[in-house]
């Protein structure tokens, strides 16, 4: 091996090497990012939330990855909330701190650029369904359990929930689920929009991993102004969103990739995307 190649490989590993994550890049470019503390349920505590914002910062970035799946490890849980035995220690303006932490780490998933999808198998509940929530799409298995249990613990939803639950499902699942605290099944979640698709537990990766492959199958440029255009929309009325709109469909007009998939079309060919 030469010694740029042992370089890349220390790259490599540096790269992702968190201590509370996996990360795993498949050949096809579909990055699974699994928050791995198995003992506590994968509850998120304020160094998995550091980790978490690196990590996706750095697969955004690397060109290799075309897709992200965030997952928890284990059959048990996705992730069963923020971490309630660290937060107990917490005064007021810590807890503020710790709110404005987990936002601005779901917001960075919010605003990938490539698609984010939650994989979600056994308990997403608290914080754990908050992250859920930040990312583009939801699939469940049909172990999954669902909820906002926060208002149990005097608490409310501190990582958006109140928020993206409310855009999501609308205000009036967003008050049953907050103000019950309840845990819903994934047949009930998908009855309501708050996750798209459910499956068995055994067919789960296949799904998540067949739907990212489709997505990141279209025109690169083409799915990150869709996801863009989307998510500033929710946080404007209806004529700036069209505005918006109308100003990322004219950019597409100057990208190599629309005039790609639309002579592939005309030459009934299947396009090959460049990404810009
Ligand atoms: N935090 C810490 N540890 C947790 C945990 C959590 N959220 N959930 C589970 N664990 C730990 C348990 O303590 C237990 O640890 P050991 O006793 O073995 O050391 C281990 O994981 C296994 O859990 P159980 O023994 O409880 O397992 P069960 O099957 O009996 O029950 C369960 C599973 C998911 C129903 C139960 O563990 C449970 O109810 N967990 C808590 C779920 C919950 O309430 N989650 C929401 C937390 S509130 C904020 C920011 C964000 C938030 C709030 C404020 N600010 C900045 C202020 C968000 C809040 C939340 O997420």
């Amino acid at each position: 091996m030469s010694s740029a190649e042992e370089v890349d490989d220390l790259v490599e590993e540096v790269e992702y090497a968190w201590p509370d994550l996996q990360v795993d890049v498949d050949e096809d470019g579909i990055a699974k990012l699994v928050v791995n503390r198995p003992d506590a349920l994968n509850a998120l505590n304020a160094e998995v939330v550091g980790q978490l914002r690196a990590a996706i910062e750095e697969l955004a970035l690397d060109d290799a990855v075309r897709a992200i799946v965030v997952t928890g490890s284990g059959e048990k849980a996705f992730v069963a909330g923020a971490d309630i035995a660290e937060m107990s220690e917490y005064d007021a303006l810590e807890a503020r701190s710790f709110s404005h932490f987990g936002q601005d780490m779901l917001s960075a998933i919010e605003a990938c650029p490539k698609l984010v999808v939650a994989m979600i198998q056994g308990y997403a509940l608290g914080g754990g369904l908050e992250l859920a929530l930040a990312c583009h799409l939801r699939v469940a298995s049909t172990s999954a359990q669902l909820g906002l249990p926060e208002v149990g613990l005097g608490l409310i939803p501190g990582f958006g929930g109140t928020q993206r639950l409310l855009r999501i499902a609308g205000p009036s699942v967003a008050r049953e689920w907050i103000l019950t605290g309840d845990q819903f099944p994934a047949s009930e979640a998908l009855r309501v929009g708050v996750v798209n698709r459910v499956v068995e537990p055994e067919a789960l990766w296949d799904e998540v991993r067949g739907l990212a492959l489709k997505v990141a199958s279209r025109g690169p440029v083409a799915v990150q102004a869709a996801l863009e255009t989307i998510r500033r929309g929710l946080e404007v009325g209806q004529s700036e969103g069209e505005s918006l709109e109308a100003d990322s469909f004219g950019m597409m007009f100057s990208t190599r990739d629309m005039k790609e998939g639309v002579q592939a079309f005309l030459e009934k060919r299947k396009p090959e995307f460049e990404g810009h």
